[in-house]
């Protein structure tokens, strides 16, 4: 896993050039690319990238295959960080222990930036066609990825999770149950869609495909509870980002909803959960799966 970090951290390093054949670029693009970079480079679990080479290599697959469209999952993670903390959205000043991207670029630049991390990764996805994946899986793979950002998820869940601060529920099922709705798009969309890319760029068969989606929804939703927990539990340090955010301003969040221990409790069932989609395939091939699965519901920061 940590061998698998580094070539991703390599991958994405190289993605964006601070100079042409040793001509630094254009000023003003410059500035984007530096801005670019200072989310998309250092601190990053690379969560998603990681589940998607590892999904990839579970059918038949080889990671290099996939380094392209792991990029740009994460390509996509980092644009919505920065829109996420900017002062319109959930206005942060940290983020992975240092400051935001607008609070370095300012607010017009990590805007650019966010835009042009979300083109990068369709291009980056679009030239693994040069790696011998057929047209044909590279367009599913884009249109995975779209379905991700839009409102079939990302867009929808923040466009979710700022409504749920004026919204009034009549009971705890009603509650839970927009949370959940929220979450999912917000977070676990694009889990599932970094499995499912993985799987399609190694030729996954469409049964492969839907069990790793599976399994992805379960982790993805995992990932977001402990997530809530984290806020609450863990100090601002701890996160490298403002810890206990979520109370302050009433958002809606598992602990509140369901306590500390009973969120940690759903995170471990969905961990399970997560595990039974797994069943069928190969054992050996399925360990880094599980193990990445453990991690997150195990996970301090
Ligand atoms: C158009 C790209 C785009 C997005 C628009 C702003 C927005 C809609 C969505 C925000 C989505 C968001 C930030 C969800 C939070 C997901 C989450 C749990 C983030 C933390 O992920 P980690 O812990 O972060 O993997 P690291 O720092 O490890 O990369």
């Amino acid at each position: 896993m940590k061998n698998k970090a580094k070539s991703i951290n390599k991958a994405l390093d190289n993605s964006i050039p601070l100079c042409n054949n040793f001509v630094p670029l254009w000023e003003p693009v410059l500035e984007v690319h530096k801005a670019m970079r200072y989310t998309l480079l250092p601190g990053g679990k690379r969560v998603r990238p990681m589940l998607c080479l590892v999904a990839c290599e579970l059918v038949g697959g080889q990671e290099s295959t996939a380094m392209p469209a792991a990029c740009a999952v994460e390509m996509i993670h980092a644009a919505s960080l920065i829109l996420d903390d900017l002062p319109c959205m959930d206005d942060d000043s940290l983020r992975r222990g240092k400051p935001t991207n607008h609070k370095v670029f300012g607010e017009k630049t990590s805007i650019l930036a966010s835009n042009a991390l979300r083109s990068l990764a369709v291009k980056q996805t679009l030239a693994s066609t040069s790696l011998g994946v057929t047209s044909e899986r590279v367009l599913r793979a884009v249109q995975e990825m779209a379905r991700a950002v839009g409102t079939e998820g990302l867009v929808a869940g923040q466009a979710a999770d700022l409504a749920g601060e004026r919204m009034s529920f009549k009971n705890e099922d009603d509650e839970l149950r927009y949370l959940e709705l929220m979450h999912v798009h917000k977070t676990a969309v694009l889990v599932e869609a970094a499995a499912v890319v993985g799987a399609i760029m190694g030729g996954g068969s469409d049964e492969e495909i839907e069990r790793l989606k599976s399994y992805a929804r379960c982790v993805g939703l995992m990932f977001q509870v402990m997530d809530d927990v984290l806020d609450e539990t863990k100090s601002s340090e701890e996160l490298g980002k403002t810890a206990g955010k979520d109370l302050i301003t009433g958002k809606l969040t598992y602990p509140k909803v369901m306590g500390v221990d009973n969120a940690r409790e759903y995170a471990k069932r969905l961990n399970r959960e997560a595990q039974e989609h797994l069943q069928g395939f190969d054992s050996d091939k399925v360990v880094p799966l599980l193990s990445l699965a453990d991690y997150i519901v195990k996970r301090q920061n």
